[in-house]
């Protein structure tokens, strides 16, 4: 799993219809998607992955955000896979993502930012195993 990073396009850009244009700005930025899945985290899931901020005062939004629908996860390969994919989305606030982000494309606010990138190859690992059974990553 090195060189690897997990994705989520969050429910903001599938409500929003953007599935498509973000696959192809990651594909065209040289990932190679090892898994994808159309998905819905239930509450304790959403809890469970987001359980480092779970003392913060956005933590019942954020779950709360997560779980209103659908999400595609995804299982990206690169070299530098974590933070060129982390360039790739943009700052969390859109309003500070550079232009030509994902973020800066595809999000509206700090809370509804369209999509998720792991922050490190063993949190990628720990977010892999959580969406994925290891038959699903090719
Ligand atoms: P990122 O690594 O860019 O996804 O950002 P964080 O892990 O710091 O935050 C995870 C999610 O919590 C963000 F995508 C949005 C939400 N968040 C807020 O809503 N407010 C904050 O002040 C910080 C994060």
């Amino acid at each position: 799993m090195a060189n690897t990073t997990l994705m989520m396009i969050k429910p903001d850009a599938v409500e929003n219809g953007y599935i498509g244009n973000i696959l192809e700005k990651v594909t065209s930025a040289g990932f190679r998607i090892k898994a994808l899945k159309l998905t819905r985290l239930t509450l304790s899931d959403a809890e469970h992955f987001y359980a480092v901020h779970n003392k913060r005062p956005f933590f019942g939004e954020l779950v709360a955000f997560m779980t209103r629908g659908p999400i595609i996860a995804a299982v990206l390969e690169k070299e530098n896979a974590v933070s060129d994919f982390r360039t790739l989305i943009g700052a969390t606030n859109p309003s500070e993502s550079a232009e030509g982000t994902i973020r800066k494309l595809y999000a509206k606010s700090m809370g509804e930012n369209a999509v998720h990138g792991s922050d490190s190859y063993e949190n990628a690992a720990i977010e892999a195993a959580f969406h994925f059974a290891s038959r699903e990553i090719f």
